[in-house]
């Protein structure tokens, strides 16, 4: 009888809590309504058998309880009653998995007028690129990929060179206007998700995916990865910003293309300081992720008192803090492993005004100095 009750209140509480709850969907901001709906016929089918069961249970515990001169009888076959559930259990695996397939296809179905981005992800984080005048991407290949071309464009493809590069989180997009998405990954398996948009699909290592989807309001929207793709995977965000046509064409204008240099992360082109670039570029490029400014201990050794100090090194070794040392450690990490941590983190190719920036920032961050001449 107790478990009757608690059952029965768990229903009750479930079905509360959907009602009450603050937690919804946030709202929508894209083309997708069709989604929602989906995701709502799964929850009112799922959510019926959820009651149901949960309900029949407490109804049998409750009516076939234990009593004295009374034993359950073993009713091993009945045709009519499996019948019914498994017509029952069909119908409703039918109701949710078919509409499902008919959004899907229109999902991956771009419009032909559809504004072509691409959206490149590597450990742990978003780069993009939007097609020049041409109106055509060029040609990629991962033989290409180095610091100087780190989305790996094809140096001689004249389809290229006047491709648009992002190479920071924040991507820019026209509200209205159908938007057709190409992802590639660098390394691991990412997933773009902009929760509003209700749009989200798998980056594949040596392919591209694609899904489209048309912005129906302006704001400026998170972009998660949403694969599990490393000990970086929470801090692997950018934002959409969603704005009215002529301003997206203004800020389109503004960046850089393929054969114009725009090669790098443009943190010089900010004007900022050496240490901020360098700051700017701990941020952007997901170092942040595994490496504290404050001591505090992440995954990998904190940046704060690091310059300049000596580290003891798995195999016993020591080994001073150096600008040569710090190239090393982000061009080729398990060179040197620093005793106490794990051999996780990948190569990044930076360039090096990027090193150098990123060195003047670590000195910011230690009162130590560095004896001999070796600053790039
Ligand atoms: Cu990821």
């Amino acid at each position: 009888m107790a478990l009757a009750i608690v059952l029965m209140a768990l229903v009750a509480a479930a079905v509360l809590f959907h009602f009450l709850s603050p937690w919804w969907l946030t709202p929508l901001a894209s083309n997708w309504g069709q989604i929602d709906t989906t995701l709502m016929i799964t929850l009112a089918i799922t959510g019926a058998f959820f009651i149901a069961i949960n309900l029949f249970i407490a109804y049998c515990l409750i009516r076939f309880r234990q009593r004295d001169g009374h034993r359950a009888a073993h009713d091993p076959e009945n045709k009519k009653l499996e019948g019914w559930l498994t017509g029952l259990t069909a119908v409703g695996i039918i109701a949710m998995l078919a509409p499902g397939l008919f959004v899907y296809a229109a999902y991956i179905d771009p419009p032909a007028d559809s504004l072509v981005f691409e959206a490149v992800g590597q450990q742990w984080q978003w780069r993009f690129r939007f097609p020049g005048r041409d109106g055509r991407l060029g040609v990629t290949d991962s033989r290409f990929v180095s610091a100087e071309n780190p989305l790996g464009l094809a140096p001689n493809d004249p389809r290229g060179q006047d491709d648009v590069l992002i190479l920071n989180s924040e991507v820019h997009l026209p509200v209205g206007k159908p938007i057709k998405v190409l992802l590639r990954s660098q390394d691991v398996l990412h997933d773009f998700y902009v929760p509003p948009f209700r749009a989200r699909m798998n980056l594949v290592p040596g392919m591209v995916t694609h899904f489209w989807f048309t912005p129906t309001r302006t704001g400026r929207f998170e972009i998660l990865c949403a694969q599990l793709c490393g000990v970086g995977h929470f801090n692997m965000r950018g934002y959409v910003v969603v704005e009215e046509p002529a301003a997206f064409q203004a800020w389109l204008g503004r960046q850089s293309t393929f054969a114009h240099g725009a090669t790098r992360t443009p943190v010089a082109a900010t004007g900022a300081a050496l240490p901020a670039q360098g700051k700017l570029l701990a941020q952007s490029r997901g170092c942040v992720a595994c490496h504290s400014d404050d001591g505090s201990a992440r995954v990998g050794p904190s940046w704060k008192g690091l310059y300049g100090k000596t580290e003891t090194l798995a195999d016993g070794s020591t080994v001073q803090v150096d600008p040569a040392y710090i190239a090393e450690s982000i061009r080729t990490p398990n060179a040197k492993i620093v005793h106490g941590y794990p051999a996780i983190m990948p190569p990044f190719s930076l360039s090096d005004p990027e090193l150098a920036a990123l060195i003047a920032y670590m000195k910011t961050l230690s009162d130590k100095t560095v004896a001999q001449a070796g600053t790039p």
